[in-house]
């Protein structure tokens, strides 16, 4: 199982790191009472055509079930991986690869066993954290709990696409990151590291180095083979929307910016945030040098978003 060379090279490069990272980053601090930007920094931000539609959490942190972010969470991600197929199988690549899960791999998986937790100095809670999503008994009082719930046609049913959307993201799909994330290691060296991982703000062109692809960081995460099997089974749940409500919602197939999606009344956004442009469209030049801006207003911002943040 594996992605072929030509995606992982496409996935690598700065413009995708970029666009993946900011799109995360920016959505997720956005919301100034959470502390995470100045105004200052978003003012800029808005200047540079990044400011986000909606943010994902609210003023506690709390994530929005209830706003279009969910929506924007699936739609961008969609676009990802109708990219990431078009690119793999241009090349001949392993179709299995780059879609996902039919189901969570349990721990009797010998394909997808999960790594090892690791130990960071000082950090306690970060350790207690691991250590219990990495164990069995998560994956059956927890994760098969929440893959019962979102595969569940009644529980999918009369439900907007953004809340469906925003609680998978904020539960079994950043859980899914975490599990499945490796001890972090220098991607120039190969050697493991003690520490949770690259900083939430650096994006130095070390880490433009295929070998980066620290599930646990969005300048990185995607890179990693196991980000498409997740994310794929996260796709496929919006398709369990759709069949759940199509008979009795209104519900409409239709193509948006590249992809297929949904109108209805179920739908709450007509248009979808994905950053300062599409996923999938060839970066200019200058497109990249704005992201590159973005990052230097978002550099020292108080606060990352992470994917083990609870
Ligand atoms: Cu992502």
């Amino acid at each position: 199982m594996s992605l072929h060379e030509k995606t992982t090279e496409f996935l690598a490069s700065r413009a995708v790191r970029l666009h993946h990272h900011l799109w995360h980053q920016i959505r997720d601090t956005w919301n100034w009472a959470r502390g995470g930007m100045t105004e200052v920094q978003k003012k800029k931000i808005e200047e540079l055509g990044w400011k986000p539609d909606y943010p994902s959490q609210d003023a506690n942190r709390r994530w929005d079930t209830t706003g279009p972010a969910g929506e924007d969470f699936l739609f961008m991600h969609r676009q990802m991986i109708k990219k990431v197929k078009e690119i793999q199988s241009e090349n001949g690549g392993n179709m299995t690869s780059v879609s996902g899960w039919a189901s969570v791999p349990s721990p009797n998986s010998s394909e997808f066993s999960v790594p090892e937790a690791w130990e960071v100095y000082g950090a306690e809670g970060f350790n207690r954290f691991l250590k219990v999503i990495k164990s069995d008994d998560y994956y059956y009082m927890v994760m098969r709990e929440w893959q019962r719930t979102y595969t569940d046609k009644s529980w999918l049913k009369g439900k907007t696409l953004a809340e469906v959307g925003a609680k998978i993201e904020s539960t079994i799909h950043n859980m899914m990151h975490m599990r499945w994330c490796d001890r972090p290691w220098d991607p120039r060296t190969g050697k493991r590291e003690e520490s949770i991982g690259q900083d939430g703000n650096d994006i130095s062109k070390k880490w433009d180095d295929p070998r980066a692809n620290w599930l646990g960081h969005t300048y990185s995460s995607h890179v990693n083979p196991v980000f498409w099997k997740l994310h794929g089974w996260v796709d496929d749940r919006t398709e369990d929307w759709y069949e759940a409500n199509k008979d009795s919602s209104n519900l409409e197939k239709v193509n948006l910016r590249g992809v297929d999606w949904y109108k209805g009344e179920l739908v709450l956004n007509s248009d979808l945030w994905t950053g300062g442009m599409d996923f999938g469209h060839e970066p200019s030049p200058q497109m990249i040098k704005k992201m590159e801006e973005v990052s230097e207003v978002l550099f020292g911002k108080n606060d990352s978003y992470h994917f083990y943040d609870l």
